[in-house]
């Protein structure tokens, strides 16, 4: 039996997942007996090495655990469960790790990089470990590109003195090399999370699971044990590490929403405006069924057309059904899990939902998109973030639900992240009134305190505001105003194309907007940029209401403007509609991922395309 150690922080669900995706059953560790008993353990740490330390402490779990390892039985240890393998971190310096590897956990620079370090990178083995070696820990045939997901700040160096005789592999983020995984005798750990890793991380999960079946107490089949292997050369190391790297994310995106039917679906809009074109006529059934009372689909620009009842139709007998109505469908692309499904085959590198009906009742109750969450994460072994609704709310009955709460269940439906858009707007407000001091009471703070700075995304939507010059601007937006004939802010020398507004204006500065771009703030986006990264979110997911749907290319002077101003990750979206777009947003800009809807929905441009075409451009990606 495998028995999986949860100590209550962060997203194992996707874990338990893809065990069972291999055929493999499994018991969760609820005592300290279950340790003592267990044949092999497998310990997917999420979040910060002292409160998973912490964790295991309250549990009674800390000796156990060590008493499991000394005895020789099978331990496998992923991100925090692979650093509590070691004697201590300087996350958490006053709080001892199990101490089996004599050394410490460090933190990356940021001097050449951003920090947390999230996405896909390469592992190249440390020792000769032979075709049996890499058999044993599932890493694929020698030549192998696979690439892992990971996310985190603090790393191993390679340089560690006592981590030497324990490397299995090596990665390179920026110009460090750090371990990304250790092997000793019974022991084998991961940096990166192969439950999050696609393929290749469904073949290591299920190298380990089948070289330490039915292991006996005594150490049984357990490992084989490569740590004693004769070094590779540092230079074929160095070279390989050069070759992998860390890649440019493409991340496909589902906005969800109920249908006019009641249904959950994949919508996508065009500046916002998820519903079709043309009017037609909605059945009475239809009617009965419900429209969400309330949507963020409607911007004031584009109005859904009121209902127009034909007068034949009107009926002063209240014991008949409604009568039929003419209004404009929600854009209905497919069903979210099913698409999800079909991302993931194709080699997405992440999957987003934005929840678009999130406004009309608290997240908690809208079961259906947690069962969406649920269905996508049982096959989909790449990161999932979900957006839309995460505030504090209200439940009918008075309940209060912070946006902690929120948070949490989307986590334990599967969530590796989740993503706050009018939330984060609110409380960047507040931090600029209060003069940047924090309240430590707002979702990102709470949510990013808990569960790590890489678990919460904010979600931008801002919008153009154009202007003929300069000061026209805002004094307060004008340090953040673009020139739209002008360079960029990285790159004086880069040549981009003029992006002039609609009645030539040069200039224009980025507002913010809330509830889906139906009403704008007085904030501009390099405040909200800088604002949040401050109370603590890990990354920005900066959409356009302009570019939305347009197929026109990424905005690239708001993805530089944003990416210059913070040194979290940004995700650049909106506006894709050809591969080349990618290949723009990514070169001419310092930009780590880049997201698409609408193409992908309708099947214009395959996910595929876009990497072939980013490879053959020398940008790096994942293969699949
Ligand atoms: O404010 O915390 O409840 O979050 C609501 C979330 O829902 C926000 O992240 C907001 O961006 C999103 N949202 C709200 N209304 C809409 C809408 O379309 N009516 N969707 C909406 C925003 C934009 C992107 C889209 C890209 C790429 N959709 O998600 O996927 O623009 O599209 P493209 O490649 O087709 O151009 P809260």
């Amino acid at each position: 039996m495998l028995w999986l150690l949860d100590y209550g922080a962060g997203n194992v669900t996707s874990l338990a997942n893809s065990v069972r995706s291999l055929g493999y059953e499994f018991k969760w560790i609820q005592t300290a007996e279950d340790i003592k008993n267990a044949d092999r353990i497998l310990f997917p740490g999420v979040g910060a090495f002292g409160s998973a330390m912490e964790g295991l402490q309250k549990r009674g779990f800390v000796e156990p655990l060590k008493e499991y390892i000394a005895s020789g039985r099978p331990y496998m240890g992923i991100c925090i469960g692979m650093q509590a393998l070691f004697a201590s971190s300087v996350e958490s310096p006053d709080q001892p790790g199990l101490g089996v590897i004599p050394a410490q956990v460090g933190l990356f620079s940021n001097k050449d990089k951003k920090v947390p370090c999230m996405g896909w990178n390469g592992v190249t083995e440390r020792r000769e470990i032979g075709q049996e070696g890499r058999k044993a820990y599932g890493l694929g045939e020698a030549n192998a590109d696979n690439s892992y997901y990971f996310v985190h700040s603090y790393r191993v160096a390679a340089s560690e003195p006592g981590v030497q005789d324990w490397i299995l592999t090596m990665t390179q983020y920026g110009d460090e090399q750090y371990v990304s995984s250790v092997q000793k005798g019974n022991v084998f750990g991961t940096q990166f999370h192969p439950e999050k890793s696609g393929k290749a991380g469904l073949a290591l999960i299920d190298g380990w699971l089948k070289s330490t079946d039915a292991p006996t107490k005594e150490g049984g089949k357990g490992l084989l044990d490569v740590s004693a292997k004769p070094l590779r050369a540092q230079a074929d190391i160095d070279a390989d590490l050069v070759r992998k790297g860390f890649t440019k994310r493409i991340v496909a995106c589902l906005d969800v929403r109920a249908n006019d039917q009641g249904d959950l679906v994949v919508t996508k809009g065009d500046q916002y405006d998820v519903r079709e074109a043309e009017e037609s006529v909605t059945t009475a059934d239809e009617h009965a069924s419900g429209a969400p009372e309330e949507s963020s689909e409607t911007l004031p620009s584009a109005p859904v057309a009121e209902p127009t009842l034909p007068s034949s139709t009107v009926s002063a007998d209240p014991s008949e059904p409604p009568p039929a109505k003419r209004q404009r469908q929600v854009r209905n692309l497919g069903k979210p899990v099913d698409l999800a499904r079909r991302y993931y085959a194709e080699g997405a590198d992440e999957v987003a939902f934005l929840n678009i009906t999130a406004f009309r009742s608290t997240p908690l109750r809208d079961q259906p998109m947690l069962d969406v969450l649920r269905g996508a994460a049982e096959t989909v072994f790449v990161p999932l973030t979900i957006g839309g609704g995460i505030r504090d709310t209200v439940d009918p009955d008075g309940t209060e639900r912070s946006a902690l709460e929120v948070a949490g269940t989307y986590f334990r439906c599967g969530a590796d992240k989740v993503s706050i858009g009018s939330d984060a707007v609110f409380a960047v407000e507040e931090l600029l009134a209060a003069d940047g001091k924090k309240s430590g009471k707002t979702g990102i703070e709470t949510i990013s305190y808990a569960y790590g700075a890489q678990a919460v995304v904010v979600s931008f939507d801002p919008k153009r505001v154009y202007a003929t010059s300069l000061e026209d601007i805002p004094e307060i937006h004008r340090s953040s105003a673009v020139d739209l004939a002008g360079p960029l802010r990285s790159n004086p020398d880069q040549k981009l194309r003029d992006d002039l507004g609609p009645n030539g204006e040069r200039y224009c500065w980025y507002q913010c907007t809330v509830r889906g771009g139906r009403e704008v703030r007085d904030l501009d986006v390099v405040q909200l940029a800088q604002g949040v990264e401050k109370l603590g979110a890990g990354e920005i997911l900066l959409n356009s209401v302009d570019k939305d749907g347009s197929k026109s290319g990424f905005d690239c002077r708001l993805v530089d403007l944003v990416r210059t101003s913070v040194g979290i990750p940004v995700v650049a979206s909106s506006g894709a509609g050809k591969v080349e777009d990618f290949s723009e947003v990514f070169k001419v800009t310092d930009v780590e991922a880049a997201l698409a809807a609408g193409i992908f929905h309708r099947e214009e441009v395959p996910i595929a395309d876009v990497k072939t075409h980013l490879m053959e451009e020398g940008v790096k990606v994942r293969k699949d």
